[in-house]
């Protein structure tokens, strides 16, 4: 099992991920990696703990399994998130001086699921503010645009928008009605005129975005692929803990140790898994 990239992360990724807000980076997971986290999804799906939720509507084919903090309980995901590969992804792309692990999520569409994910950024869902916050989402199956791929917008992470945030099962703890709402990208004028970035995925292969990067999904129309991603992020140096209205609830009462404005470092809740040119905490 890798716990490095199987390929460092080049100046050319790091150059893409700041241009357009988002990069595909292809094999940085071997196969027993892919092996252990797939086994540790089918113990979750039956068995799915505190934070589940299923985004299904009633009567809709499929299942959209929405789960996070994953890594609180389960051994498997706190091996991903805390000595595996996703830390010299995370050091390579967000060039900062520290890196700490924020959470984890976990996405799965059965074959068949028509729910799409919504266009969103993930700021406007997070007490958080900074820009060196980096999304790293691995892809445990085969992925294609058709089986519900992750699109982006690209280069929306630059255009000064901090949309409202939609849940996948539209929980109206997060709308923020005073925020403009996302538009629908999958709308075909609005579409026109964009570019849009999406990748047909190997297991192995990461994408990794930033936090006001606008992105989204459709259902997984395939019949017989399951498509299973899961998004692990980490902050950097302007990261800053901002715990407002309208954003989710972190395990581990991240509140009796940060205040407002602090860097989003904290032992058991918040850990630091990378120092530059040091041993990783
Ligand atoms: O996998 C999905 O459908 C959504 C992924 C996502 O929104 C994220 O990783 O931020």
């Amino acid at each position: 099992m890798n716990n490095s990239p199987l390929h460092a992360v080049s100046e050319q990724d790091a150059a893409d991920y700041h241009r357009d807000g988002a990069v595909c980076l292809r094999g940085m997971f071997d196969a027993d990696w892919i092996e252990r986290m797939t086994r540790a999804v089918d113990r979750i799906l039956d068995d799915p703990g505190p934070r589940a939720r299923e985004a299904t509507r009633a009567g809709r084919s499929g299942r959209f399994h929405v789960n996070s903090f994953l890594w609180r309980w389960d051994p498997d995901f706190r091996a991903l998130a805390l000595d595996s590969p996703m830390i010299g992804i995370a050091a390579g792309l967000l060039g900062a001086q520290s890196v700490a692990f924020f959470y984890d999520q976990l996405f799965v569409k059965e074959p068949g699921t028509a729910e799409i994910t919504h266009w969103h950024q993930d700021l406007p869902f997070w007490p958080m503010q900074g820009n060196d916050i980096l999304s790293i989402w691995l892809a445990l199956t085969p992925v294609t645009a058709a089986s519900s791929g992750v699109q982006y917008v690209a280069g929306s992470h630059r255009w000064g928008k901090f949309y409202r945030a939609v849940t996948p099962d539209e929980d109206p703890r997060f709308t923020n009605t005073a925020l403009e709402p996302c538009p629908d990208f999958f709308d075909a004028t609005i579409r026109a005129e964009h570019r849009f970035l999406t990748w047909d995925m190997q297991p192995g292969d990461v994408l990794c975005h930033h936090p006001l990067a606008v992105h989204g999904a459709s259902g997984n129309a395939s019949s017989t692929q399951r498509r299973i991603g899961t998004s692990l992020r980490y902050t950097g140096d302007d990261a800053r803990w901002d715990p407002r209205q309208f954003v989710m609830r972190v395990e581990g009462e991240p509140e009796k140790g940060l205040r407002p404005g602090d860097r989003p470092v904290l032992e058991g809740v918040f850990p630091l898994v990378w120092r530059h040119g040091g041993p990783s905490a």
